[in-house]
Order: C-alpha cells, then sequence, then structure tokens
C-alpha cells in the first residue's frame, strides 16, 4: 500500500497537476514571479518525489522578468499525448496564455507558444488552462475565463472552452460557456476527464483561501452539456477543525495501487483561530472513490508529514546549484558566481535592496514549519546577508557589513531593525523560524522568528517576529517563504548553508 504523505509536496507548490506515463508520474505546479519557472516532480510509487527539472529555464520563456508580484506562472495542466509532453499555463500578467511540449519531462521544454483567439489577434485571455483530447484527436483548451488584462480586467466569465488548432495554437471557434459549479466565487482549476465513456470535468471553487473546495460535473461529449454531481463540493475543508484548509484546485489520476487519488493545494495554517499559514499553499494528495452512482467521492485531506530534513550546502563539494535554488524575476545563476571564489557562492549587489522587486537574492523554499537556517557569510567586501522572502514588502533578515550586523523586519511598509557592532570578516547568521510559546493555552501565532548572528564563535540574539507577518494571509500571497542568501552592496559570499525543519 502506498503511504501517502501530507503535504506531497513541502513548501510553496500550488495548483498541483499531474499525469502518468508508463507507470511514472509527472507533477508540476506554479511558481508566479520565481525562475526557474514550473518544476517537475517525478515519483514512481507516489511517496518519494524527485525534482527532476524545470519547464522555464531559459529567458523568453516566461516574461516574469517585468511581472507584478503574484504575476507569472500561474497554474499549469501537464498531460502526455502522443509520446509528446504537453504543458498549458497562464504567464499571467506577462506573456499570456502558453502551450510548452517536451519529449522528456526534464526538459528541454519548448520556448511556449501563445494559444490565441480564432482571429489570432491575441492570446486567449483567462486563466488556469487545461488540455485534453477526445478520441478523434480534437484538443480542448477549457480554462477559467477571469480577465487579466483591458478595460474588464477583473471580471469573471466562468468556466470557457475552445477547440484548439494545436499545431497552430490558434482557437477554432470563440470561448463557449460551460459549468461553472454550485455557486462558489471564482469557478477555476477546470481538468476534464474521460472515464468510462463519459466526460467529466472537475473545477475548483469558492477562492484559493478558506472558501476553496472542489465540484464536479459530468456529459456526455468534453463540450457538455454538464450536469452537477448531487454532493458538490465533493471536497472542501471550509468551517472545519481540519488542520489543513483551503483544499481545492486539485487533479485526478491512477494511483500505483490502481485507485484513484487526488492531488490539490491546502495549507497548514496555525494560531489560536488557525488564521495564519507560514508556508503558503503546499501540494497534498488523498483518496477517490468512485461511487456505484458514477460519481467520485474525494476523501479529506488528512495530515501526515514526513520526517524532519537536514540541508547542507557546502560550496567546497557542491560546485553548482542544485534545482531547488530560486532566483526572484531572474534565474539564480544570473546573481549566484561560484566561479570568482573557488570553495564560496558570491553575489554581487547592485544597490537594489529586499524592498526591491529584482533583489540580488537565491534561495530555497521554506519547507517546514519549524526551521533553523544558518550560513557562514563573508561581509568584508559588502553588504548583504540571510532573508526569509514572501515578496518586497514582508520580508525579515539579518544584513552584515558595513560595521554593523543588523537584524531587520519589514511588514508591508513598517519596518524594525536591531543593530549590533560587527568588525568585518567571516561570521554566522541565523533565521530560526520556532513553535510560538502558547499564550493562555492557546498557540499565540503561526511561528516566531529569531534573528541572530555568531561573531568570533559569540551568539548574539538580534530581535524576535511574529511570524504571521510572514504568512500567505497577511501578505495576501499566491507563493510562500522563500529563504535565501542576498547583497546589497559590494560583493557578499557564502560559505556554507544548513538548513533543519521539521513538522511537529
Ligand atoms: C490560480 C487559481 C488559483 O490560477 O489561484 O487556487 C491562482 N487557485 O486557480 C494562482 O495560483
Amino acid at each position: 500500500m502506498t503511504t501517502l504523505f501530507n503535504p506531497l509536496l513541502n513548501g510553496f507548490h500550488p495548483d498541483p497537476s499531474v499525469v502518468a506515463v508508463d507507470g511514472v508520474y509527472y507533477l508540476a505546479t506554479s511558481t508566479f514571479e520565481y525562475l526557474p519557472g514550473i518544476p517537475i516532480h517525478r515519483s514512481t510509487d507516489f511517496e518519494t518525489w524527485e525534482l527532476i527539472g524545470h519547464v522555464a529555464t531559459r529567458p523568453g520563456q516566461l516574461a516574469v522578468e517585468e511581472v507584478p508580484t503574484a504575476g507569472g506562472a500561474w497554474a499549469p495542466t501537464i498531460r502526455h499525448h502522443d509520446g509528446v509532453f504537453h504543458l498549458v499555463i497562464t504567464d499571467a500578467m506577462g506573456r499570456g496564455m502558453l502551450h510548452f511540449t517536451a519529449t522528456d519531462a526534464a526538459g528541454p521544454w519548448s520556448d511556449g507558444d501563445l494559444i490565441l483567439t480564432a482571429d489570432g489577434s491575441e492570446s486567449i485571455n483567462g486563466i488556469d488552462p487545461d488540455v485534453a483530447w477526445d478520441a478523434e484527436g480534437t484538443a480542448y483548451i477549457t480554462f477559467s475565463g477571469l480577465i487579466l488584462s483591458g478595460g474588464d480586467i477583473g471580471k469573471h466569465l466562468g468556466i470557457q472552452q475552445v477547440e484548439v488548432d494545436l499545431e497552430r495554437h490558434v482557437a477554432r471557434e470563440e470561448p463557449r460557456s460551460l459549468w461553472s459549479g454550485v455557486g462558489g466565487q471564482f469557478p477555476e482549476a477546470p481538468h476534464l476527464y474521460e472515464v468510462d465513456g463519459r466526460w467529466y470535468l472537475m473545477i475548483a471553487e469558492g477562492g484559493t483561501e478558506r472558501g476553496h473546495g472542489i465540484s464536479i460535473a459530468r456529459g456526455d461529449s468534453p463540450r457538455g452539456p454538464f450536469e452537477t454531481a448531487p454532493q458538490n463540493p465533493l471536497v472542501s475543508a471550509r468551517s472545519t477543525i481540519r488542520p489543513i484548509q483551503n483544499t481545492g484546485h486539485g487533479d485526478l489520476v491512477i494511483g500505483p495501487d490502481g485507485d484513484w487519488l487526488c492531488v490539490l493545494l491546502g495549507v497548514r495554517p496555525r494560531s489560536m483561530t488557525r488564521a495564519f499559514s507560514a508556508l503558503g499553499r503546499e501540494t497534498f494528495v488523498t483518496p477517490v472513490r468512485w461511487q456505484e452512482d458514477g460519481w467520485p467521492a474525494i476523501d479529506p485531506v488528512l495530515l501526515n508529514p514526513r520526517p524532519g530534513t537536514h540541508v547542507e550546502v557546502d560550496f567546497g563539494r557542491d560546485t553548482a546549484l542544485d534545482g531547488e535554488w530560486i532566483g526572484v524575476r531572474a534565474l539564480p545563476t544570473a546573481h549566484a558566481d561560484l566561479t570568482a571564489r573557488p570553495g564560496w557562492l558570491t553575489l554581487r549587489g547592485d544597490g537594489s535592496t529586499l524592498d526591491d522587486p529584482r533583489p540580488v537574492f537565491v534561495g530555497r523554499r521554506q519547507e517546514h514549519l519549524t526551521n533553523a537556517t544558518t550560513v557562514t557569510l563573508d561581509a568584508s567586501a559588502g553588504v548583504g546577508g540571510l532573508a526569509v522572502r514572501y515578496d518586497e514588502r514582508f520580508h525579515v533578515e539579518v544584513e552584515a557589513g558595513g560595521g554593523e550586523v543588523v537584524g531587520r523586519a519589514v511588514v508591508g511598509g513598517l519596518v524594525q531593525e536591531w543593530r549590533a557592532p560587527f568588525g568585518g570578516g567571516i561570521l554566522d547568521l541565523h533565521v530560526d523560524s520556532r513553535k510560538p510559546v502558547a499564550t493562555g493555552g492557546f498557540p499565540a501565532t503561526s511561528d516566531v522568528f529569531h534573528l541572530a548572528a555568531t561573531i568570533d564563535g559569540e551568539r548574539h540574539e538580534l530581535g524576535q517576529v511574529d511570524g504571521r507577518f510572514l504568512s500567505s494571509e497577511t501578505a495576501e500571497s499566491f507563493t510562500g517563504r522563500v529563504i535565501g542568501v542576498y547583497a546589497v552592496t559590494g560583493e557578499v559570499a557564502v560559505q556554507r548553508w544548513v538548513s533543519d525543519g521539521d513538522d511537529g
């Protein structure tokens, strides 16, 4: 029996889409303004997942360099047809709706073609595209009609569909409206499946916060008409005490044991009223059972975290960045120089700070609710440090250089700093996120950051920051926490990175 770990993928990995090819599973998730974009995780047993590559590894595949925060790579669908992997996605506020192909899911993927309206004049205006083929090979793009540009920005036209010529990337018709759920806001994330001769249209609705859920309808053709399932929504954690909330936006697949599974997004909120999700939207999995009446039932999503992890990166040993490193609107290799000073990762500041949309920053997702990260850093020739980032308005950091070490919290325009003298040279910087001490019997918040520096062997505690200020609810963010190193001015070099985390 497969053990279903939950989270299936820790750290921000929303909008999961999965495909099975010859007993191997490939799972894609959203990356927004981060690069490389759209990680592909691979598994044969649904327990162990390996990051095998990314779809967007080259400049130009996504217009992420210029997208506003929360724009970029939204909600992929990954499928396999006639020996080719297909991935459709919206580069939101960027290029538009895109189709990528690859013969190997690890890459390289194609440059990405815009999926155009029937008159060929522009990209289809909408999000969350799905691609499906009928028995005759006709391709359908089914999508959520949320208008992201032009005068109607913000308007929602429900779930829509076009037949599409995937060779030319042009719709063969004007968008048609399909079934749009049972009344929740933001009908989105459509996926079409043919099961036992019937077509099922699964969608998310209720918005990606506490109201989120999954609903389903079925019909005789991929074009509809669709009849709603009597038990919709099939899954939602709203107004329950379940530790995984916001469950929705999912995709179905037959698992390794022959039983159906649903991968879906969710959050793990903590605090007295379970209000703050430190890590953002992660990927979860739950069993699906087909009923005698031909409707699927989706089990509630149960928490089952993996054991804690110890990640150690030593730039004397690790002479290339592994795929977990990401950059903000830039590939990590645009900033991280591993050759200038052998054994060190060198970053060159350009005057931008973490308040800027394009900081000189490379990081990794925070994967565990409790986490301690330490870097050994040389700030003799510059100013930089170790940060936890949600976006340019919400970050905490420990920064060294220019005669001092500074702990800093930036929370939606409010700034607090703690300073200590530092004579220069090599030091250790620490950012820990720890379980809060309960007040009055209740957990006080999601977690608490402890910012510290070790100088000449002596640890200096700089300050503590309430973790709720870096939660997806406070930052109103589609992403999650990313822990990374950065440079502001001059050269900052990092020798070692150690991160220990667990979900206890
Ligand atoms: C995505 C939409 C949603 O396109 O949020 O939860 C948007 N779902 O389906 C960004 O992830």
